[in-house]
């Protein structure tokens, strides 16, 4: 089969940094699959130019290849700030409150794909496969097909499908969607977004759906299917056991001076449900005045589009929150919530989840979220900690032995802290079997083997990605 053209909007490039573990287990499965397949790594560059020239910078890094464009700072408002972050994202995570439409978002979105494709054209190659990430860029494989490009083209959607009526909405919703069946495959998390689409195209397009999820549309057909991603299993189990994960662990053991530990780890997003969080861990120290000075709450937030004023709005709300309830909760040698806005390496990241006796993951809405996965696998399976996660995140569909939540309802997750909290030895062990069964054996190889084999096509075998060696 041909090689790899893997599409998104950023790119992790493998360097020193990434070996010693800054990289997430998404790039780092995509590195070792374009270093099996070979092939490359498009997208942009991250950084901003007065005009833009389309010049490519090609680099090679621990054998894979990048190719890397830079955007006006007119694009980066438009299409990055503007239409994928406060369009796209607010709207696809059911917050319509929080979505703007506003019709320079929607050119600069075209134009910046349109970009895109000029730019990653000439890479490709008749038999490569393409793969395009998220929601960035939706009509981006339209565009090549006017150019001419025959290749299959997949594409993965990390975050959720919203139902019908809310993607109504949007302006120009279904020339949107018209454009993302110039795809072969179409992949979402789960089955649940996967329906949101299949009623959209059904309900809205009229198209018919086959039996194995094929869409017919202009004489081609499109599969539909769910693909739930997972961490890198085993590159996340080594970083748990190293000396620089123990350290942290020991260093947060200490810290706390023997309370109980509680975990969450987001990027600030509105999605993530932090303030409900942050009131439901409140709402549990109150009803429970015999904890008071024995848990606390870690939140390492590591601040994320902060351009973006909603996100500017959520960091002042949870300051704010911080300060309340560490106001009311607080001694002169205890402070309740641990609010950090700073990110960590990833193994220092396994040592504190191993820490915490409880893992607090409790978006609103979440395409998939890898945190719950990643707490797992960190776990101690003799004296393993409790999950609780929002029922609304897509890895709830898999992770059924968390103690599943409603994030909404401030009470129900105080009610569940304490649950946790009290949970025999025996029944934490039995959940946390069934969870790490789960973790391990659909991991992002795992994942990414299918994605590849089903972009493969019907009669194309896809080699075995689950067998790739990883570099460190
Ligand atoms: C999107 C979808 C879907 C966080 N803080 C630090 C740090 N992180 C890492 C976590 C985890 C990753 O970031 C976050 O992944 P999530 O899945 O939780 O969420 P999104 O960023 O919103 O990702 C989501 C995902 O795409 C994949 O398809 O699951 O639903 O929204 O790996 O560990 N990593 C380090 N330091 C930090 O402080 N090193």
């Amino acid at each position: 089969m041909g090689r790899l053209i893997v599409i998104s909007n950023r790119v992790s490039v493998p360097s020193a940094a990434g070996a010693a573990g800054a990289q997430g287990g998404l790039a780092v499965a995509l590195n070792s699959a374009l270093r099996e397949h070979g092939g490359i790594w498009f997208g942009w560059s991250g950084q901003e130019t007065a005009e833009f020239t389309g010049h490519l910078d090609m680099q090679r890094n621990n054998g894979v290849t990048t190719a890397t464009i830079d955007l006006e700072p007119q694009d980066v408002d438009e299409y990055y700030n503007g239409y994928a972050n406060r369009t796209l994202w607010p709207l696809f995570h059911y917050r319509i409150d929080l979505t703007e439409y506003d019709r320079n978002f929607g050119e600069g979105y075209e134009r910046v794909n349109e970009r895109f494709a000029d730019s990653v054209f000439p890479l490709i190659e008749p038999d490569d496969l393409v793969w395009v990430h998220d929601y960035h860029l939706l009509p981006l494989a339209s565009i090549l097909r006017g150019k001419g490009v025959k290749n299959r083209i997949g594409l993965f959607v990390h975050t959720p499908w919203p139902p019908t009526r809310l993607l109504a909405s949007l302006p120009f919703h279904e020339r949107l969607v018209a454009s993302m069946l110039e795809h072969d495959v179409i992949g979402f998390q789960t089955t649940e977004w996967l329906e949101s689409f299949l009623h959209y195209v059904q309900k809205e397009m009229g198209l018919k759906i086959g039996l194995d999820n094929s869409i017919e549309y202009n004489g081609r057909q499109v599969i539909a299917r769910a693909f739930p991603i997972g961490i890198d299993f085993a590159e996340f189990t080594e970083a748990a056991s190293s000396a620089q994960a123990k350290e942290a662990h020991d260093r947060l053991k200490a810290s706390v001076r023997g309370r109980k530990i509680l975990i969450g780890v987001d990027r600030l997003d509105y999605s993530k449900g932090l303030g409900e969080r942050f009131e439901s861990f409140s709402r549990f120290l109150g009803d429970h005045p015999e904890m008071a000075g024995k848990a606390v709450l870690l939140q390492i937030a590591p601040p994320s589009r902060g351009d973006v004023t909603s996100y500017q709005q959520i960091r002042e709300d949870l300051e704010r929150k911080t300060g309340h309830i560490n106001g009311a909760h607080a001694d002169v040698d205890f402070v309740p919530i641990r609010y950090v806005n700073r990110g960590y390496p990833r193994a220092e990241l396994a040592g504190f989840y191993r820490a915490a006796e409880v893992g607090l993951v409790t978006p609103l809405r979440d395409g998939m979220n890898l945190v719950a996965k990643e707490y797992i696998a960190a776990q101690d399976p003799e004296n393993p900690g409790v999950l609780i996660l929002s029922r609304f995140a897509g890895s709830a569909l898999q992770l059924k032995d968390a103690l599943l939540v409603n994030p909404h309802s401030v009470e129900h997750v105080a009610e569940t802290i304490k649950l946790a909290l009290d949970m025999p030895l025996a029944e934490r062990k039995r959940r946390h079997q069934k969870l790490l069964a789960s973790v391990r054996e659909e991991d992002v190889i795992h994942w990414l083997d299918q994605f590849v084999k089903a972009l493969s096509g019907p009669d194309k075998d896809s080699g075995n990605v689950a067998s790739l060696d990883r570099v460190a």
